[in-house]
């Protein structure tokens, strides 16, 4: 059965509010059209004054992968300690990882804002690599399966946000590819002060208070190899479609406990 991308954006003069995406067979597009177009008119950044929703018949099969294991990073640590040990985790140099977040947490983009995709930074160099570094690289064609969906609530509890579980889908999209080592990620809502790092081979890991409550700063950094093939890595983040149709696990762990997982 044929497959349909639907996307919405939402905006108000002219200033980005929201956006999201699904991917769905035919006989499910009414009630995904509706559901996309009332997340748009109530987010908690405003009442936009122009939605866009947008739905396309998918030219490729998607991927269907199974989600990064979640681990939630119990707090009483400073931050940065803990951007510190999962960084000394993956192949990003840790010192390259916290300059990085703390670009975040300024304003990424030139002109010291949001981008409205990710940053695509090469290890160990620091070189940025997105084509138009005010905007950004878009992921986009990603979606979860309502099982899937289902059993990471089940599985997170008082814990689960629909942010999470879009990141979750994201992340587990960017991983996938072999040239991406490690992910990082601070909402840009001001309310939102939930990010992750994600780190090849280990997972996603979720950091509560990664920024102070009401800054409406934010972004990603997808951290990839030396010789990566840019042309490659921008056409699968933006254009292959990937469904998550399993979850794996969700655990809290400490700061010790980082350092024996595999
Ligand atoms: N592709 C690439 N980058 C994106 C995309 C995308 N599709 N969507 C957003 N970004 C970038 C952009 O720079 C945004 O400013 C930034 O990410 C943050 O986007 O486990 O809400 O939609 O609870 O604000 C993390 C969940 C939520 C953590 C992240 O991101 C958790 C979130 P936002
Ligand atoms: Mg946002």
């Amino acid at each position: 059965m044929a497959l349909f991308s639907v996307k919405m954006r939402s905006s108000k003069g002219g200033l980005h509010i929201s956006g999201a995406e699904r991917i769905v067979p035919e006989e499910k597009l009414d009630e995904v059209v509706l559901s996309l177009f009332n997340r748009a008119r109530n987010h908690s950044r405003g009442k936009p004054d122009f939605i866009s929703v947008k739905v396309e018949e998918l030219k490729e099969e998607p991927v269907y992968l199974k989600a990064l294991p979640v681990y939630e990073v119990k707090g009483g640590v400073p931050i940065k300690t803990l951007l510190e040990k999962l960084f000394s985790l993956s192949d990003v140099p840790v010192s390259l990882g916290l300059r990085f977040y703390m670009q975040l947490l300024k304003g990424i983009s030139p002109s010291g804002g949001v981008m409205r995709g990710a940053a695509i930074v090469e290890i160990p160099s620091g070189k940025r690599l997105e084509p138009d570094s005010e905007r950004g690289v878009r992921v986009s064609y990603i979606d979860i399966t309502d099982e899937a969906a289902e059993e990471l609530k089940r599985l997170a509890g008082s814990r689960y946000t629909e942010n999470f579980r879009d990141a979750l889908t994201l992340s587990t999209k960017v991983l996938n590819h072999p040239d991406v080592l490690a992910e990082l990620c601070i909402s840009d809502d001001p309310d939102y002060t939930t990010g992750y790092v994600s780190v090849k081979g280990r997972g996603y890991f979720r950091l509560f208070n990664i920024k102070p409550a009401g800054l409406s700063l934010g972004g990603r950094v997808f951290f990839v190899g030396e010789g990566t093939d840019l042309k490659n890595l921008v056409s699968y983040l933006e254009g292959k479609p990937v469904i998550i149709s399993s979850v794996s696990t969700y655990s809290a762990v400490s700061l010790e406990e980082i350092e024996g997982l595999k």
